[in-house]
């Protein structure tokens, strides 16, 4: 394991090669110790772990496998490896800490694969829970200060340029202290070579009707599915429930009505004409005794052309946070 870097100077190897070790790059994860699977999905295994190393800090340790190609590690990689640490350096309140990047110690190269460990501070449980959990209705000030954290987080993410695509109340994390903060983001190559090794189900209700239709996207997807996250907030139930992609749609358009043709993205292979011609609903009416500055905010954030959405920066001026600030 240790080898590769002693013999350096014996064998020359190409600079590349010493530039992208992996024993050079990351440490080996013995520090931690395994205790439980927390959950296992499309991203790989989250484990929690013990820091022996700290005191025994509790930590969440991301599992991902890596396909090395004949460079090594492949440099996209690498490059968002670069990225969340770079992410890492301003703290941000809803953003989960990540706290190390390790290599997982004799498996390393078996069958050209890599394995990597990312390690995040340990957040006692998840929004999905949270919410399955509550006793009754969350309070007015609890689902605001949630949104705004939620919206903040987003907001940062995309102020780098990083698109999340999969926001949902299992990614959203709940403090002890009630503050949410987002997770898993980040390593999308991974995750698409991850995906097509599992048969993981994954959830449609918060994806954004771009997305399910195979056009192009871009950060107001993020914004679709956190407008689905505030309208769970206030019913606690997921607001579009579709059992597969056609089905997810026509939740959609039954909620917003189907869009117009003009409106209709170029290049789908599915046509507007195979929906019917649902009108939109009035979100207060889906949403009974929420505040009309939420209905009008969520309202903004579920539109159907990405470019008229609200961008998360519009959602965290909108008059529900601004009017009646959080007390
Ligand atoms: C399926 C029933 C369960 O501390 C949890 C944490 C939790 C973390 C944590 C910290 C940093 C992640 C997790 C993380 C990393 C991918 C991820 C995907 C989803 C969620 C987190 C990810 N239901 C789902 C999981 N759940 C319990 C219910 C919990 C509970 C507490 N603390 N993750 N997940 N990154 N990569």
């Amino acid at each position: 394991m240790s080898g590769s870097s002693d013999s350096s100077t014996s064998k020359s190897p190409t600079p590349r090669a010493s530039v992208n070790d992996v024993s050079v790059l990351f440490q080996t994860a013995r520090k931690y110790e395994e205790l439980n699977v927390i959950g296992t999905g499309a991203y790989g295994t989250v484990y929690k772990a013990r820091d022996l190393h700290n005191g025994g800090q509790i930590v969440a340790m991301k599992k991902v496998k890596v396909a090395l190609t004949e460079d090594g590690i492949p440099l996209s990689t690498l490059r968002e490896i670069a990225l969340l640490r770079q992410l890492e350096a301003y703290r941000h309140p809803n953003i989960v800490r990540l706290l190390d990047v390790c290599h997982g110690g004799q498996s390393m190269e078996r069958e050209h694969q890599l394995v990597l460990f990312l390690v995040f501070e340990h957040v006692e449980q998840d929004l999905d829970s949270y919410l399955k959990r509550a006793p009754g209705p969350l309070s007015e000030n609890r689902i605001k200060s949630m949104s705004y954290d939620i919206l903040s987080g987003v907001d940062f993410l995309h102020s780098h340029r990083i698109v999340h695509r999969d926001l949902k109340p299992h990614n959203l994390l709940v403090t002890s202290t009630g503050r949410v903060k987002l997770a898993d983001f980040g390593l999308a190559k991974t995750y698409d070579t991850e995906m097509k090794l599992t048969s993981v189900v994954v959830t449609l209700w918060y994806r954004p009707p771009e997305v399910l239709l195979g056009a192009s996207y871009n950060t107001a997807v993020d914004v679709w599915s956190c407008g689905c996250v505030l309208a769970q907030l206030h019913t606690r139930t997921p607001l579009l429930q579709g059992s597969c992609d056609t089905e997810q749609l026509h939740c959609i358009f039954r909620l917003i009505g189907r869009p117009s043709r003009h409106e209709w993205p170029d290049n789908v292979s599915i046509l507007a004409d195979s929906f019917p011609e649902y009108l939109p609903q009035d979100l207060a009416d889906v949403l009974p005794r929420t505040h009309p500055h939420a209905v009008d905010l969520i309202k903004g954030m579920l539109v159907f052309d990405p470019a008229k959405r609200l961008t998360a920066l519009d959602c965290l001026e909108h008059p529900y946070f601004t009017d009646e600030p959080l007390t």
